[in-house]
């Protein structure tokens, strides 16, 4: 207010003065000056860092209640699953009743001998000693390794098989290290189980070695070169049958 009395003297004894109105004009301006419009608003700030993790909620209420399943059981499949458990379960009660008989059983036609051991015999056509082991394996069948433990069931496969040959090829040798045997279900000949003939293994022939075995017809073992020709045993488990 004493801003405004001042200007006003100095404005009323300036010599070039307006008149009274114009001085009161301008005294009128001088006041509102002193306050403006109010401005736009600023501009918007920087984002502010996340609140704190707020309290678990209280729990829902149940669902709706879902619809029925479908049921997944499928009749044809369950006969098909009955079925294979009868197929199975008459296998083994054949497997069972062979597994302690002995007498000669005719296998997809052809005659095997079960010896009672849990093995079934038969024979192949002659060979050396590795095409017996292929044509052993090619009927799903073994050469010999537990007839020839067993001079009765040698005896036994002979009379019910009508074998004729002289010599039999089991499945023994020690083509890998010399007189070290190895049946051809990998394992190693043990001295309680030998059933060596007088003499034998006489581990060559001359300059030949001799190392595959043989049945006499005694059922007493020899070692014999590998390529000669003799009847193929084959033995296969009952259960494989
Ligand atoms: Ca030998
Ligand atoms: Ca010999």
């Amino acid at each position: 207010m004493l801003f405004k009395l001042v200007f006003a003297l100095l404005l009323v004894f300036c010599a070039e003065a307006q008149d009274t109105r114009q001085i009161l004009l301008t005294l009128s301006s001088v006041g509102n000056s002193e306050k403006g419009a109010q401005g736009p608003p600023g501009r918007q700030g920087r984002r502010g860092p996340p609140g704190l993790k707020g309290s678990t909620g209280p729990i829902g209420g149940l669902g709706p209640k879902g619809q029925k399943g479908e049921c997944t059981t499928n009749s044809a499949y369950v006969d098909n699953a009955i079925q294979e458990m009868e197929n199975r379960f008459g296998r083994l009660k054949n497997q069972m009743e062979t597994l302690f008989q002995t007498g000669v059983k005719q296998i997809n036609g052809t005659a095997w001998f079960s010896a009672g051991n849990g093995y079934l015999y038969r024979t192949l056509p002659a060979s050396n000693y590795q095409a017996a082991v292929r044509s052993c394996a090619a009927i799903g069948a073994r050469l010999a390794v537990f007839a020839p433990r067993n001079t009765n069931i040698t005896r036994m496969i002979r009379q019910q098989l009508s074998i004729t040959s002289q010599y039999i090829w089991i499945g023994l040798n020690d083509i890998e290290r010399e007189n070290t045997w190895v049946w051809e279900n990998g394992e190693r000949l043990l001295s309680s189980d030998a059933d060596w003939h007088p003499g034998e293994p006489s581990h060559r022939n001359g300059n030949v070695l001799e190392d595959c075995g043989m049945l006499f017809h005694s059922g007493k073992w020899n070692d014999s070169p590998c390529n000669s020709v003799y009847t193929p045993l084959c033995e296969m488990s009952v259960f494989d049958a």
